[in-house]
């Protein structure tokens, strides 16, 4: 007994002595992403991954780890994950939280970005206002940290069969989407037959052709795939753009001290930056070009319509008119799922959006 009441004091010794080790680093922290290396969200969780190792000298060293195998490959298990501690960091999508983030729907309402004159002036006005402030909350509110924004990109359709240019076009074509509820509902309304497959095993289904086609971003993923290898053709109709954001768990993140946590949202603004370059060079004004010269980081592929069409891709840019047939065809989806997002954030987002116009 005595012995027992010794080893209690010697452990409560310490602990007392261990208490600054509350907040004591971990050797390695582990930072989740859904796609491999080569994409423009791996790319992108490397580049904010060096700057802290880099910033925090060495302080704080986190391991990126790719194709969702923190998940086991259930990319919408992610956000319980980092709830639970089992995984430190995220570059996560909106797609793969929004299950149980009703709230992260709304980028993916279809065609709701892309039918403004500058899709990615409309972005970055929802980011910066009042409806990205209302997003960051809701994230928070389930018990993780939210460190900044990144992108993966506007999502376009990549088909063997096509060119779609009307939405009877795609009339019974089977397409890979995610397990996220909304993809049911969009691909429905358009007429064809959605098949709910996780990132892990779509590239699977695509070689053996056990779909018709995909939705991913050009930039970030569909390029860095080659998905020519199995779709000839590429719609480019901008129907959702998937925003990626940096987040952590709430005590890992509680743990670190204020300079470092300091450190940690400098780069993640760094990170952001580059991720948005990545996933708009060649689509946009130019800006992310030469934002990307200037830090030295200039891709391989700088013009993605190019390497499309080399690699015997037929791209079909949808005309603002071929978008607002589009946007018309899907007004039932946003209806229903305006109600699920909460009318109050998809207004919010509709003024930050016209007042960047
Ligand atoms: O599953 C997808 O399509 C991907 C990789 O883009 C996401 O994780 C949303």
């Amino acid at each position: 007994m005595s012995m027992f009441r010794n080893a209690l004091a010697l452990a409560a010794g310490l602990a007392v002595l261990a208490g600054p080790a509350l907040g004591a680093y971990k050797t390695e922290y582990k930072l989740s992403v859904v796609p491999g290396a080569s994409s423009g969200w791996g790319q992108s969780a490397a580049y904010f991954a060096e700057q802290v190792k880099a910033r925090t000298e060495g302080r704080v060293n986190i391991k990126v780890y790719y194709g969702a195998q923190l998940m086991a490959g259930k990319q919408t298990s992610e956000l319980l994950l980092v709830r639970s501690g089992a995984i430190d960091f995220a570059l996560a999508s909106t797609i793969n939280w929004s299950p149980q983030v009703r709230e992260l729907n709304l980028t993916a309402l279809p065609f709701f970005v892309a039918n403004n004159p500058d899709r990615y002036k409309a972005m970055d006005a929802i980011e910066a206002g009042k409806s990205g402030a209302m997003i960051v909350k809701t994230i928070e509110s389930k018990g993780v940290k939210f460190i900044g924004w990144g992108e993966n990109g506007f999502r376009e359709l990549t088909t063997s069969k096509g060119p779609i240019n009307r939405p009877e076009d795609m009339k019974g074509m089977k397409l890979r989407v995610c397990g996220t509820p909304i993809f049911q509902d969009i691909f429905t309304a358009l007429g064809s037959n959605p098949q709910a497959i996780n990132w892990s095993e779509a590239v699977t289904g695509f070689q053996q052709g056990i779909v018709d086609g995909q939705e991913n971003p050009t930039n970030g993923i569909n390029i860095p795939l080659k998905v020519w290898t199995w779709h000839k053709y590429s719609t480019d109709w901008h129907y959702m753009i998937d925003p990626l954001f940096f987040s952590a768990n709430r005590k890992i993140w509680n743990g670190f001290s204020e300079k470092d946590k300091a450190i940690i949202e400098d780069c993640a603004r760094d990170a952001e930056k580059y991720s948005k370059a990545l996933s708009r060079v060649g689509l946009d004004d130019g800006s992310a070009l030469k934002y990307l010269r200037s830090i030295g980081k200039v891709p391989a592929v700088t013009d993605p319509y190019a390497e499309q069409t080399k690699n015997g891709m037929i791209v079909t840019r949808f005309t603002p008119e071929q978008i607002r047939v589009f946007y018309e065809a899907t007004q039932s989806v946003r209806d229903k799922w305006t109600k699920n997002i909460g009318p109050k954030l998809v207004k919010a987002a509709q003024a930050d959006m016209e007042a960047a116009k």
